[in-house]
């Protein structure tokens, strides 16, 4: 099969749907750069002193770990010089950070999780990072976090990159989700599945159930059903996965099929779930939602949700289409 090149897949989508335009493949390009970089030194694990706690805390009052913070840095210097973006937003930092003065400014927003599933980084269990894209608001001056504020519909490209047996980074501009595979050796991103679909039926679930005593009715519902198997409601037995990874859950729906779910639950009742909306939930909803899957909150779509804090957090139920519906359907009733 003839190797398609992330910048040759690129270009060729800008000619079908006239969507990228340079300043934003070149931010794609870059983003995708640092997810090569950000492999390399996930992949040193303890040959590279880059493993254990960085001994400080992020603004979410989780313990950093040094590839947390060296994954941030690197996204934040591959992206100030471009002349793409006006401003960034991360997981790790508390505030947006701008593009210091001596570059020039772009007209794009960029918000990312450096590196997700930071717990499973020192056992050598898959990680990843997530992006999403937003255009700065028109005759934006000087961006302020209120500029980020725009609901998952307004992205213009979201992706993850899996730092797992393979790298492989996930991409959609609004045209469909393709996968690129990191050949090692060339050091280059090669089309590796296009327009990728979720089947809209499954018989695969993800939910951390050790929280299960917490979950509220419609979740005990739906999960219970699922559990029943054969001889419930349902009339066919589930399986479970939960990788504690979103990226590796994410990617293991989007290839075969499943619902991913992160609920709100007694523990804190004010707090919807722990994943949070901006770099998370809304870069996830847009590719499974362009994968033909959905993603809700259990009561509104996802990408719909008017966001009001840069790390707001979100329930998240996403994957195949009929079994979202279904346990949202549960909530309303
Ligand atoms: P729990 C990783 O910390 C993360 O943000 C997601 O990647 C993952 O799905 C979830 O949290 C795991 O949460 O409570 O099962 O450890």
């Amino acid at each position: 099969m003839k190797r398609i090149s992330l910048t040759q897949h690129l270009i060729e989508q800008q000619r079908l749907h006239n969507k990228i335009p340079s300043e934003l493949r070149l931010l794609i390009e870059v983003v995708g750069r640092a997810c090569k970089s950000i492999s390399h030194a996930v992949g040193k694990g303890a040959l590279g002193e880059v493993l254990g706690s960085a001994g400080s805390e992020n603004v979410q009052g989780e313990v950093q770990k040094k590839l947390d913070v060296i994954s941030n840095e690197i996204l934040l210097e591959a992206n100030e010089w471009g002349g793409h973006l006006a401003a960034m937003a991360s997981e790790e930092m508390e505030t947006i950070h701008r593009i210091p003065n001596r570059y020039p400014k772009g007209e794009y927003l960029l918000m990312f999780d450096p590196l997700d599933g930071s717990s499973n980084i020192d056992v050598n269990v898959s990680i990843g990072t997530i992006f999403s894209v937003l255009k700065a608001p028109e005759g934006m001056t000087e961006p302020t976090e209120q500029d980020f504020m725009q609901p998952g519909t307004r992205q213009v490209a979201a992706g993850y990159a899996v730092y797992g047996p393979q790298t492989v980074l996930v991409l959609t501009t609004g045209d469909g989700v393709h996968c690129f595979t990191l050949d090692r050796e060339m050091g280059a991103w090669v089309l590796t599945q296009k327009d990728i679909k979720i089947p809209e039926d499954t018989k695969e679930f993800a939910i951390n159930a050790s929280n299960q005593r917490h979950w509220f009715p419609p979740v005990k519902r739906y999960v219970d059903e699922m559990l029943a198997g054969s001889t419930g409601v349902r009339g066919k037995d589930f399986n479970m996965r939960w990788i504690a990874s979103m990226v590796a859950d994410v990617h293991r729906i989007l290839n075969r099929g499943g619902i991913f779910m992160y609920p709100a639950d007694a523990r804190e009742p004010n707090k919807p779930g722990k994943l949070r909306l901006m770099y998370e939930a809304n870069p996830m909803a847009f590719i499974v939602e362009q994968a033909g899957g959905a993603a809700t909150d259990g009561t509104r779509r996802i990408l719909d949700i008017q966001p009001e804090k840069l790390h707001q957090r979100v329930a998240v139920f996403l994957g195949s289409k009929n079994e979202v519906d279904l346990v949202t359907s549960y909530h309303q009733q």
